[in-house]
């Protein structure tokens, strides 16, 4: 690297580059540092907002030497990067990780209590990055950080959001919306101003013939914006790989500000030129599993593509290889469908800009591309329309006429009998508007594609998918079970967890091989083990009861079983299920006698979990929640025995202090409709057991742990087509206890009985689509067989080891590994000291 340096100035640039602190005392040298001069403030009055500051900028410095020097590495090696295309990033806070990566955590810690502070209190300063909505996007950032860990050349792509997922308050018992704007201070990212690239739409296509009589297209007119880089280190744990997490930020170009309508004093025409260009990377859509194809979303999604195409390109041109050479240098991955139209922006730029032929392009394409799906639900399936895309990007739209004409032409010669097939595969629906199928067009632009859960990657094969499996072969389509990072998840969210399994394994090596964490099983009859193991729990179930009557005013017994569901609210994901549950359990609790409460089994239910805005089935369970805990925390009869709590604003910094205060968890979606679900594996993790439906991940969880240490209910995936036929033809019965449960929500006592009736009726008159009714009774049953074991402490704490102990498989370097293997191609680059 120093070679590009002159031989006579390499003296200087070595004596003074910065290596970082490295101790206790060097740490309070920078980040004192920082406090007075980068943040100009005084030292006398100095809060734990710029004690924040100070330790996350002396971290950054730390940070951004790894950075740098991991991308000059990766530069010289020139090897196989994988670009991670990404709508989402739910990175959640940063400083914490990048302590404990870095492995200064304690010498952190020490200095910050030197200088008056307790470590815990600086780290909570932070604000939540919250650039994403539930799982897919907190599935990337757990991704960043395995693919940094392993050493492989990596970079994210995605959008810098002005405003992430919005606040949620609750007022009332409902949800209310707050604006998220959290850039006032973020050290995490650092502007490239430099690094600005145009972005076109609108306008329209000319073609012309050269003078070998060969065709060309030409996109002219329109608008420009520019995208400009944000760059964020992501740090590997315990190695010196820093990769990369590129976002873009529209911006009005250069070209675009009108100094003429502006000097000719049409400032605000001008100005609002500007704004609307401003706009298009200015708030995350708050939907999950739900897309309503707005024009603006459509526009987020080529100007990031086109962004991140174009860059890429370049690098690899930097590098002076032939085309040929594209796919040995580059993988990029597609979060589901959202960033299919880099699919098309490679085809454009390799044929129109580059001059390559339609088929060699294509061939390049497709070797580059592969597709991860998410989801099966029908509503959350893009679709855009035709006119929409024509109009935004009009020659994009002729290259998916082009790509779908080749595809139909192959389908037409290997089955040419079957019209009704060419109409079913058809990237283009024939619908009014047509519709371009965003879906059949990244499995056809891609080589793999792959689902999130062994159940989810069979089902797309056999339904949403089926016809291109008997088109490409089975081949083309495989399964990656998610995973979560065990640095965030165990060592950051649970530390006391996390140190007792060191000592017993004799290292933290389990952090970067979860594997290791099998040796646990060799302690499971442990006595002293056994007891920290439960005064672990326990002590963090103390915390979050602070943290809930601090918040909520709702005193809660840390003493007893705390029960939680925490996830994106959502009918399939089934929250009403768990309300009717708490509401049958305190009837039956109103039902007893005195004596007979004395000897009841005491439970506190969580529930935390945000709304999308516009769906109004889930605001209204959210309500019904508020409603029901409101009546049964103030009911004298029952005490202690049940108190229901909602969190407010569920986030990555809530979900590090929740689990590790789970006894169980809840993850009871419909079977065959929560494609994976993560936050099961992150309840196992910090030691709470399940209790689920035979769905998504769930499935290999109990395969792993073993059917005894989890609670599984419900109706099988392969049964509910015949169920919901059922519920259609005849007016199906519902289980007696279910019935009690909708009276008591009719009689009032919640509140408002209309308020609810919709939630009610969707299960008694309107076809139950989400089974409710058929699942109600094993789930009352199997919380029956819950609180039966609760009361064997020395069987549950059993349970919760051993499950520990079964967990590697679940870590996302996994994941990682086999995309890496099997999908992408690529080789890990170690650093070069450090290894
Ligand atoms: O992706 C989730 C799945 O529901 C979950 O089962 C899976 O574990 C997880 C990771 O694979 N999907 C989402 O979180 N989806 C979204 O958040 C989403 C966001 C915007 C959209 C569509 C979906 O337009």
């Amino acid at each position: 690297v120093e070679a590009s340096i002159p031989e006579n100035q390499r003296e200087a640039w070595r004596k003074h580059s910065a290596h970082g602190f490295e101790n206790k005392d060097e740490f309070e040298k920078e980040a004192v540092r920082h406090i007075e001069t980068t943040l100009a403030r005084s030292l006398f009055n100095c809060d734990e907002l710029a004690a924040y500051s100070g330790t996350a900028l002396a971290f950054r410095d730390r940070l951004v030497i790894d950075w740098n020097r991991t991308q000059q590495r990766q530069t010289f090696a020139d090897q196989k990067r994988v670009y991670y295309l990404s709508l989402e990033f739910l990175m959640g806070r940063t400083l914490d990780n990048a302590m404990l990566n870095v492995g200064l955590k304690d010498a952190a810690k020490d200095g910050l209590t030197d200088l008056g502070f307790r470590i815990e209190d600086i780290i909570s300063q932070e604000h939540d990055a919250a650039l994403g909505n539930g799982g897919l996007g907190r599935l990337a950032a757990c991704f960043l950080d395995s693919m940094a860990t392993l050493n492989y050349p990596a970079w994210g792509y995605g959008l810098r959001y002005r405003y992430g997922i919005f606040k949620q308050e609750i007022m009332d018992g409902y949800q209310v919306e707050i604006p998220d704007y959290w850039l006032d201070f973020n050290p995490w990212e650092f502007p490239r101003h430099d690094i600005t690239v145009d972005i076109q739409f609108y306008g329209y296509v000319r073609k012309y013939q050269d003078d070998d009589g060969k065709s060309h297209a030409v996109w002219e007119g329109g608008e420009i914006v520019d995208a400009v880089a944000y760059d964020v280190p992501i740090p590997g744990y315990k190695t010196g790989t820093t990769n990369n997490l590129r976002l873009w930020s529209s911006k009005a170009s250069r070209g675009e500000f009108d100094f003429q309508k502006f000097n000719s004093g049409e400032y605000e025409s001008s100005v609002a030129d500007q704004q609307r260009a401003e706009t298009i990377s200015a708030v995350l859509y708050p939907n999950d599993n739900l897309e309503r194809g707005k024009e603006l979303r459509l526009k987020q999604q080529s100007f990031w593509c086109s962004a991140s195409i174009y860059d890429i390109v370049r690098r690899f041109k930097k590098s002076k290889r032939s085309w040929s050479e594209f796919t040995d240098q580059v993988a990029i991955q597609l979060n589901d469908t959202h960033p299919t139209l880099a699919i098309v922006e490679l085809q454009r730029v390799l044929v129109d800009i580059e001059g390559l032929d339609w088929e060699d392009a294509w061939k390049i394409v497709t070797g580059t591309f592969s597709y991860t799906n998410h989801t099966v639900l029908p509503e959350a399936l893009e679709k855009w329309s035709v006119p929409l895309i024509q109009n935004l990007l009009p020659r994009h739209l002729q290259i998916i006429y082009e790509i779908n004409l080749q595809f139909l032409q192959m389908v037409e010669r290997r089955f040419p009998q079957d019209r009704e097939m060419l109409r079913r595969v058809s990237i283009i629906e024939e619908s009014q508007p047509k519709m371009v199928r965003m879906a059949y067009l990244a499995i056809v632009g891609s080589h793999k594609v792959n689902g999130v859960a062994e159940l989810h990657s069979d089902l797309i094969k056999t339904t949403i998918f089926k016809d291109f499996v008997t088109i490409y072969g089975p081949d083309k389509f495989t399964n990656v079970t998610n995973g979560v990072t065990p640095r965030r998840w165990l060592n950051q969210a649970n530390p006391r967890l996390s140190e007792i399994i060191k000592a017993k394994l004799g290292g933290d090596e389990f952090l970067s091989d979860l594997n290791l964490l099998n040796q646990l099983e060799n302690f499971v009859d442990d006595k002293a083990f056994r007891k920290e193991w439960a005064e672990i729990k326990y002590a963090n179930k103390v915390r979050l009861a602070q943290f809930i009557m601090a918040q909520t005013g709702v005193s809660v017994n840390p003493k007893v079983m705390f029960d939680i569901q925490v996830k994106r609210i959502h009918e399939y994901k089934r929250q009403q299920l768990n309300i009717f549950g708490v509401i049958h359990r305190y009837l039956t609790i109103k039902n007893m006698t005195p004596e007979e409460r004395k000897t009841y089994y005491p439970k506190v239910s969580i529930f935390g979990g945000k709304s999308a805005p516009g769906y109004w089935m889930a605001k209204n369970i959210i309500h019904l929640v508020n409603s029901v805990a409101q009546v049964v925390n103030n009911d004298k009869d029952v005490g202690n025995l049940l108190k229901v709590v909602f969190i407010e604003d569920y986030n990555v910094s809530k979900a590090e202090m929740l689990f590790p205060a789970a006894d169980i968890s809840q993850h009871i979606s419909c079977a065959g409709m929560e494609a994976s679900g993560t936050s099961q594996i992150k309840g196992v993790l910090n030691a709470g057991l399940l209790i689920g439906t035979c769905d998504g991940a769930n499935i290999e969880v109990a395969r792993e742990i073993g059917e005894d240490n989890i609670f599984l209910f419900g109706t099988l995936a392969e049964d509910v087509e015949d169920l919901r036929h059922a519920h259609s033809y005849s007016q199906h019965s519902i289980d007696g206890d279910l019935l009690k449960v909708f009276d008591a929500i009719n009689s009032g006592i919640f509140g408002d009985r209309n308020s609810f009736s919709a939630i009610v009726s969707a299960v008694a008159d309107h076809g139950d689509y989400y089974l409710v009714s058929d699942d109600f009774n094993s789930y009352i049953k199997t919380q029956a067989l819950i609180d039966e074991a609760y009361k064997n402490q020395e069987d549950w704490i059993t349970k919760c080891i051993t499950s520990v102990a079964r967990m590697g498989f679940f870590t996302s370097d996994r994941c990682i590994q086999e995309y890496a293997e099997s999908i992408w191609n690529i080789e890990p680059l170690p650093p070069a000291s450090k290894a």
